[in-house]
């Protein structure tokens, strides 16, 4: 298991990489080019200029989240062979600055969604939360002018505003894509991507729908242990595998994270540990990473991930607003090192005392 924490680079995030390695905890940095449109070629040089600035800063660059698919390739449009071509290009890039984990997701037009950034708790701290009747007074027009709004001036990943102006053609564009025909154009995707993951090895994790439901009428098809075993088995190779997200798939309490972990034995490339609390059907919110602040086991979930023998790359997903920290919603550095610290304790008891 390698611990790491999600970095959005020097122009986009308010925590530091000096601050990240003293977490000591910590041995890599997730990050991306956070300036790239889905779609667009990664350079070689933009690539190992990333690599440099977290190489500089005494960590290594352990993965990319996300390198994000363009919407030709999810809705099947024609023009999806030269989107493709562009992936294959940048996984060629990233494979020869030897970059081997690739986080990425599927899910049409809203990336992850919540309802309010910054849900006060009773001791002052502020989550992320979640209620779909909330949602559903929405319109899918103004769900980027809402987000923006709490987002604190931050960019936030999956809700960059170049994509407000296109809101009501994704829409139109999407009006026909059913989770068959998703779920199809994902398996064009990866059996078109495979080859160059094997020659790199670059191990490919599909991130869950988050929430792990159908929104706003659109097809969702990473919710669940149905939809990742079927993803696994209609591409039937290692390269193909998923990031364990316990925040995302466990919106929805039906799904049993530890018997998840089992059944993807082997293809959990990359592992989002958070936890969160239930507070009612189609609601939730995120909570500190202990067991007994949430819904979760999260000592439970762990073990689960060792016993199938994880040996990928773990980071502490959303933290807690503490401290009167002003950050990205759900990425402030305080409630993460806090994560990520017991995370590692919960490892090292498995590992020194866990058979
Ligand atoms: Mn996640």
């Amino acid at each position: 298991m390698k611990m790491t924490m999600r970095y959005y680079g020097k122009d986009y995030d308010s925590v530091t990489l000096e601050q990240l390695r003293q977490i000591r905890y910590v041995e890599g940095i997730i990050s991306t080019l956070y300036y790239k449109q889905a779609g667009e070629l990664w350079t070689r040089e933009e690539i190992a200029a990333l690599k440099k600035e977290i190489t500089d800063g005494g960590l290594e660059l352990s993965g990319i989240e996300s390198v994000n698919i363009h919407d030709a390739i999810k809705i099947g449009t024609p023009d999806r062979d030269m989107y493709i071509e562009n992936y294959i290009k940048t996984l060629e890039n990233l494979g020869e600055e030897g970059i081997d984990l690739v986080c990425y997701n599927f899910m049409p037009v809203f990336d992850w969604t919540r309802s309010n950034l910054a849900k006060p708790r009773p001791d002052g701290s502020t989550v992320l939360a979640y209620d779909q009747k909330e949602i559903d007074r929405i319109d899918p027009d103004k769900i980027f002018e809402s987000m923006d709004k709490m987002a604190n001036g931050f960019v936030m990943p999956g809700w960059e505003p170049e994509r407000l102006s296109k809101i009501k053609e994704l829409f139109e564009a999407y009006a026909d894509v059913d989770a068959d025909k998703l779920f199809n154009n994902l398996v064009y995707f990866l059996n078109a991507i495979m080859p160059t993951c094997e020659k790199y090895g670059i191990k490919m994790a599909i991130h869950p729908d988050d929430p792990s439901w159908s929104v706003f009428g659109l097809s969702r098809i990473i919710t669940s242990k149905e939809g990742l075993v079927k993803l696994m088995n209609a591409v039937p190779n290692v390269y193909n595998g998923v990031t364990l997200c316990t925040g995302s798939l466990g919106s929805n309490p039906d799904n049993d994270l530890v018997d998840i972990i089992h059944a993807l034995k082997g293809r959990i490339h990359f592992a989002h540990i958070r936890n969160i609390k239930h507070t009612g059907p189609g609601q939730f919110e995120e909570a500190c990473h202990l067991s007994a602040d949430g819904s979760y086991d999260m000592a439970a979930i762990v073990k689960a991930l060792y016993d199938t023998g994880f040996d990928g790359v773990i980071r502490p997903d959303h933290g807690r607003m503490l401290w009167g920290e002003k950050a990205m919603p759900g990425y402030g550095l305080y409630d993460r090192a806090l994560g990520a610290a017991y995370l590692c304790g919960l490892w090292e008891m498995l590992v020194k005392y866990g058979k």
